[in-house]
């Protein structure tokens, strides 16, 4: 049984800039993290970055198809600034009924107002915010946990 971790634009840069906001792991230390902690709950970790929002919505849609033939759990997803702007991963998600949990590295709600708003919110299954890298860990946690 698969976990999808989704990342979006920019996210392979984690590590290489901005330490201040989002550390300085790597987008290759997440998906070790995310890795093992699926492994330890008896899950196999799919871990796929772009910077595109269309093969985002592919792997969306493929892990729902997934997700109905009881092949796939769900998605742990940090869509990157694509949060604030994309109807089309909001259609993309509710349209294909996959649980997704949001992540986010920095505090969204502590830094400019055009990140207060997710497109994404009203369509997960939960969110992380704000935690660092350790928000990948607590959503792959909280995803098996909802799902039991
Ligand atoms: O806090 C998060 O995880 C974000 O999703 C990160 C996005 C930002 O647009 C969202 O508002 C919040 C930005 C990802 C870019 O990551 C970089 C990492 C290192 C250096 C440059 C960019």
């Amino acid at each position: 049984m698969k976990i999808l971790v989704l990342n979006g634009p920019n996210l392979n840069l984690l590590g290489t800039r901005e330490p201040e906001l989002y550390g300085a792991n790597t987008l290759d230390d997440v998906h070790a993290l995310c890795t093992q902690t699926s492994r330890a709950l008896g899950f196999e970790a799919d871990c796929f970055q772009s910077n595109h929002e269309g093969e985002l919505i592919d792997k969306i849609h493929a892990y729902g198809k997934m997700h109905k033939e009881g092949l796939a759990l769900g998605a742990v997803f940090n869509p990157g600034a694509l949060t604030h702007t994309s109807v089309a991963l909001h259609d993309a998600i509710k349209g294909c009924g996959l649980p997704v949990i949001e992540v986010h590295i920095s505090n969204v709600h502590a830094r400019e107002s055009f990140r207060h708003h997710s497109f994404i919110s009203p369509v997960a299954r939960g969110t992380v915010i704000g935690l660092g890298i350790h928000g990948y860990e607590l959503a792959i946690r909280g995803l098996v946990a909802v799902s039991q």
